[in-house]
């Protein structure tokens, strides 16, 4: 039985397997420039983030219905549950999609289909939190957000800023992290994956967020370490996408061992399991191979997950 854990860090846009791309492609008549499922999967090699990212926002063509956001939820929730994932604070890219003519609530009523089922046919409790394309305006961040307040407090949670991280620091979506915090949404950010650590006191200065996603540069900082751990602001690492993505050279250099040994609130998630080669269950095993963590080290990161989660604290001590 692999250990209860929540998933903090899942972008479902990026649990679009080769398979289901090329399902969706044919069912809605978009063209992809592979032949087929397995010669996608050849070109998941990335150098840095920006590689992946071309990539990942390609194949969100074949993304355009309900339908298909719904298939893409529910194929997630399956595999997440089947490695022991009970609850999951899920990310999507609004904008990724609004760009391209698809509708705000085709995504978001899509997605909200397979999460209404998700506790009934899985075991698992969800969020959504929706985030801003940090590469994009902070106007557009601004409508983007003016347009998803029918679903503030219902299906959407929390916000968060993802995308292409260096030279676009936090402070550039002051306001609308200013406005979420105004709505009662939570916030997050991701910082610290390729950008400097001035990123991540930025991004709790700033904006305010309560979690930092990857948050791997922050031990170049102690002082910053040491408000982390004195703040409890939980880390939501990301070991086979940090890999994948070449911001640490293998498993075994991954810095979780210092960053556990620092005192702070590490989480291990999956990012974007289709392209980083595993789901959440697949990097707690990849970690523990790779540093030789022991049942105890594990327990204590699938113990953190649910104690970074935004559950009620009954929840999560239901959980645990
Ligand atoms: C992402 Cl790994 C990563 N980093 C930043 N933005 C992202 N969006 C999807 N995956
Ligand atoms: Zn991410």
């Amino acid at each position: 039985m692999p250990l209860p854990k929540a998933e903090l860090h899942l972008h479902i846009e990026g649990t679009l397997e080769p398979e289901l791309a090329f399902a969706l492609a044919r069912r809605n008549g978009v063209a992809l420039p592979h032949a087929d499922a397995e010669e996608l999967r050849r070109a998941y090699a990335f150098s840095d983030l920006q590689s992946f990212l071309d990539l990942y926002y390609a194949l969100m063509a074949v993304l355009r219905t309900e339908e298909d956001f719904e298939e893409l939820a529910e194929a997630y929730l399956a595999r997440a549950a089947a490695q022991g994932v009970r609850h999951a604070e899920i990310f999507f890219d609004p904008q990724a999609h609004t760009a391209r003519g698809i509708p705000l609530a085709v995504v978001v009523d899509g997605l909200g289909r397979a999460l209404d089922r998700a506790e009934e046919r899985h075991g698992i409790s969800t969020r959504l939190i929706m985030c801003f394309l940090r590469d994009e305006s902070a106007e557009s961040a601004l409508e983007t957000f003016e347009a998803a307040r029918p679903w503030f407090g219902g299906r959407i949670t929390g916000v968060g800023l993802d995308s292409a991280e260096v030279g676009h620091p936090p402070a550039k979506f002051r306001e609308v992290y200013r406005r979420a915090a105004e709505a009662g949404l939570h916030r997050v950010a991701h910082a610290g994956e390729e950008g400097p650590a001035s990123y991540i006191t930025e991004a709790l200065d700033v904006l305010g967020v309560e979690r930092i996603d990857h948050g791997l540069r922050c031990l170049e900082d102690p002082a910053l370490v040491e408000r982390l751990v004195r703040e409890r602001i939980p880390l939501t690492l990301c070991p086979l996408s940090n890999v994948r993505l070449r911001c640490v050279d293998t498993l075994a250099d991954h810095p979780l061992p210092a960053i556990l040994a620092a005192g702070l609130l590490a989480t291990v998630n999956s990012d974007d399991p289709a392209y980083f080669g595993g789901y959440v269950g697949d990097n707690f095993d990849a970690l523990a191979g790779a540093l030789g963590l022991d049942e105890d080290t594990l327990r204590l990161l699938a113990a953190n997950s649910f104690h970074a989660s935004f559950l009620p604290e009954e929840r999560r001590a239901a959980l645990l």
